[in-house]
């Protein structure tokens, strides 16, 4: 462990692992409360976990329990969290200190599990979309917490880019400050989520799990902190059209807009009315999506492991 701390727990599980030298996948689970309705969540994060374990890795799903930083959730607390859905904090950077002081639950968003994974020393995190840079975020100011975390925190997170919910150029700029560096998985461009294409260039396509954890493993031998972004296009099999999707992600912001929703409630409030709006079909990518993520994750960590 990096830091010992009695906020954290880490299953037995994921500790053997560890400490046996074995590939450990970290999971989120804001996309199980907050980005999927129940009981498909459940559902997916399950999978999730059972894809991780075929490909020679072991999960390690992370969400707030109790006050704990809970690294391994067991079925029972998946289960928990899918289930009570809205109702369980999104946590982020800043929700830690009172969650973990009150004992109370939460869910971890991307920023948060990278903090979990760091403290369990699990280098490999795999979600479906980060959070980034908000459109309008030059009046709103909204920019992911998780931006930030991967400009501090030294976890590779593995990704199907962002979704253009979100103004992908100024998040990458924002990366670029930050010193992060965006990987495409044998792309030239940033998939934007739901489209293997975005129109904005990645900093360096890389074609191999084996190239990807040497370039992290340079980044951590030479203590340059920060993260890594690894973005993975969905397969082009459960691809959407651009113009039907970005045509509904509109719609969804403009409607956001009228209700005056802001703030941490904006990105759930989006991913929900995006599934609404296409009946479905976007629930469906996400979770292929976020399948495929989990493949080369859990290749990256068996390399890293080597
Ligand atoms: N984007 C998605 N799906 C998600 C999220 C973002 O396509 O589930 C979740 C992740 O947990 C991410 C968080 O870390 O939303 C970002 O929220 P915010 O923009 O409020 O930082
Ligand atoms: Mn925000």
């Amino acid at each position: 462990m990096n830091h010992l701390t009695s906020f954290l727990s880490v299953s037995p599980e994921v500790r053997d692992a560890l400490r046996t030298g074995q590939p450990v996948v970290a999971l989120e689970s804001t996309i199980i409360s907050h980005g999927m309705p129940y009981p498909r969540n459940v559902e997916t994060a399950l999978n999730v976990e059972r894809i991780i374990r075929e490909n020679g890795a072991v999960p390690a799903t992370v969400a707030i329990i109790q006050g704990k930083i809970t690294v391994g959730c067991s079925q029972d607390q998946i289960e928990y969290l899918g289930q009570k859905g809205l109702a369980v904090t999104k946590a982020s950077r800043r929700d830690l200190p009172v969650l973990l002081m009150r004992g109370e639950d939460g869910a971890t968003t991307v920023a948060t599990t990278m903090i979990g994974a760091a403290l369990a020393d699990i280098p490999v995190f795999v979600t479906g979309g980060i959070g980034g840079v908000h459109r309008g975020a030059e009046t709103t100011m909204d920019i992911s917490a998780d931006l930030e975390e991967l400009g501090r925190t030294p976890v590779l997170v593995v990704c199907a880019g962002a979704k253009s919910i979100l103004d992908l150029g100024l998040t990458l700029e924002y990366l670029e400050t930050k010193g992060v560096p965006v990987i495409g998985y044998g792309t030239e461009e940033l998939p934007a989520f739901y489209t293997r294409t975005s129109g904005f260039r990645v900093d360096y396509r890389l074609d191999t799990p084996k190239e990807i954890a040497g370039a992290f493993r340079a980044l951590r031998d030479c203590d340059l902190g920060g993260g890594m972004l690894v973005t993975n296009p969905i397969p082009e099999e459960y691809a959407m059209d651009p113009a039907y999707i970005n045509g509904a992600i509109d719609e969804a912001i403009a409607e956001c807009g009228r209700l005056g929703i802001h703030g941490k409630a904006t990105t759930p409030y989006l991913l929900d009315k995006i599934q609404k709006l296409t009946g479905g079909a976007s629930l469906e990518a996400n979770i292929q999506l976020v399948y495929n993520n989990a493949r080369l994750g859990a290749r990256i960590a068996k390399e890293l492991c080597e």
